[in-house]
């Protein structure tokens, strides 16, 4: 029969074959405590910033409401999945007695993919509503960059959860694709709106671009650790903790500046039309 147990819970001796890089099997009782505590931080960053968010809707204008409201949605999503990831975590391990077992039940990284599925697209809308571009930009921006990052976190998923390095590695490299599409749109397709915004809110913009491009940089990198001789338990921890912390820069972290520039520009257009 064939063995469909999920990748992370397939240890050397069921398989036969050597251990996978990031074996779960091999993670210590501290490692296991730091990477729930990291998840217990991103929880507890996604919650606040929602709730902060959303009650600053009324600190803007009409027109950048709906940018708020979405930077506040990417986190409410986010910090859902960090509890379905936390409790995945949790019952993935049983520590009795300072030592560490696989209970058995997998540990679930499609609970990240899903998430990012749904709240990198509605990343890059955040950033073209604050920008308040044309109708009609505005949508095809949407419809392209959006489209590009979903297709980017599908390409990536048959890798996360395969088990060969090999694999791991054709899916980053098709992966890869339409993540340098949207670096390059960030870098170089906005630079004529970026132009055209208001004076006292250009170097927010151009810093809000930059901080997509450098957060998401750490995921093609932090998925790339077991390959570069990350093993077992710090591969494993490296990963989940990597990726939690990029979650926090480029959701939280992200949507304040967000925020920060639709005041402004909200401060701005009301000074001028009064
Ligand atoms: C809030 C979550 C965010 C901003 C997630 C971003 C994720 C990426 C930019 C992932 C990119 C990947 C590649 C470019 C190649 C390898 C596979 C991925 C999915 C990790």
């Amino acid at each position: 029969m064939r063995d469909v147990t999920p990748w992370p819970l397939r240890s050397a001796d069921r398989t036969g074959a050597p251990a996978a890089p990031m074996d779960l099997s091999t993670l210590s009782v501290g490692q296991y405590d730091f990477i729930a505590n990291a998840f217990s931080f991103g929880l507890a960053v996604m919650v606040a910033t929602t709730i902060f968010l959303w009650f600053s809707r009324s600190h803007v204008a009409p027109a950048y409401k709906m940018a708020i409201t979405i930077s506040g949605l990417v986190t409410a999503i986010a910090g859902y999945h960090y509890l379905q990831i936390m409790l995945s975590w949790e019952s993935a391990f049983s520590v009795t007695n300072g030592t560490i077992e696989t209970t058995g039940y997998a540990y679930n990284q499609a609970y990240r993919y899903v998430d990012w599925l749904l709240t990198v697209p509605l990343l890059l809308v955040e950033l073209i509503l604050v920008m308040r571009l044309s109708r009609s930009e505005t949508v095809s921006k949407s419809v392209t960059l959006g489209g590009a990052a979903a297709l980017m976190i599908i390409l990536g998923y048959p890798g996360e959860v395969a088990e060969g390095g090999a694999t791991r590695f054709l899916f980053w490299v098709l992966s890869m694709i339409p993540f340098v599409y949207i670096v390059y749109q960030l870098v170089v397709g906005l630079k004529g709106s970026i132009s055209k915004q208001p004076e006292n809110v250009r170097g927010l913009i151009n810093g809000a671009a930059t901080l997509v491009v450098v957060s998401w940089l750490f995921y093609p990198i932090v998925y790339l650790f077991p390959l570069i001789g990350l093993t077992g338990g710090a591969a494993v921890t490296a990963v989940e903790v990597g990726y939690t912390v990029a979650d926090i820069v480029a959701k939280a972290v992200f949507g304040i500046l967000i925020l920060t520039i639709a005041m402004r520009k909200s401060e701005a257009e009301s000074n001028a039309s009064a």
